[in-house]
């Protein structure tokens, strides 16, 4: 079954906030903030929900901005994920390291790709630019990419 994630990430130029992922899904990774929408909560309360929980900052939802929506499908788990992706422009408080994450500003041009998903290598250059985009990435396991589509959109 496919579930829906917010992916989030805080973008003021020329920084990019990122997360360690401690444990779990995608562990020893650089990531954006995020996890599973909850029933009852729109993915827009939910990508604020996981910015406090990952990141400890308060974000509001006129603050972020929906800039992609990629679909993931891990064949060895028999995982599909539904990711929606957000700028975040803006938010109050000092970024805390919690059980999940351990948060790094980074410079847009040392993002730590070789230390991401292999997707975000793709992507993240679309969301630097301000550009919003659709994908579809195929991995045999959380090493092995086989397939992968990525387009820009204007709308989404
Ligand atoms: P929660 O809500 O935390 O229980 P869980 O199933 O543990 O959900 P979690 O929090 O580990 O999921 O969320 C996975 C996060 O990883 C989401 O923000 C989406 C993101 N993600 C998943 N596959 C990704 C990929 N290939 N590239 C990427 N981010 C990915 O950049």
């Amino acid at each position: 079954m496919k579930k829906i994630y917010t992916l989030s990430i805080p973008y003021k130029h020329p920084q990019v906030l990122l997360g360690m992922k401690k444990r779990g899904f995608g562990a020893g990774r650089w990531n954006g903030f995020g996890g599973k929408v909850k029933e009852g909560e729109t993915i827009e309360t939910a990508a604020c929900r996981e910015l406090k929980e990952e990141a400890g900052i308060d974000v509001k939802e006129k603050e972020i901005e929906k800039v992609g929506i990629l679909d993931f499908e891990i064949r060895s788990d028999s995982k599909f994920l539904e990711v929606h992706v957000f700028r975040v422009h803006d938010f109050e408080g000092e970024p805390v390291e919690s059980e999940e994450m351990k948060p790094q500003w980074f410079n847009v041009n040392e993002a730590p790709f070789d230390v991401m998903w292999l997707d975000d290598k793709y992507w993240f250059p679309l969301l630097f630019q301000r550009k919003k985009f659709k994908g579809r990435f195929l991995f045999e396991d959380d090493t092995k990419l086989l397939d992968k589509q990525l387009i820009e959109v204007t709308s989404l």
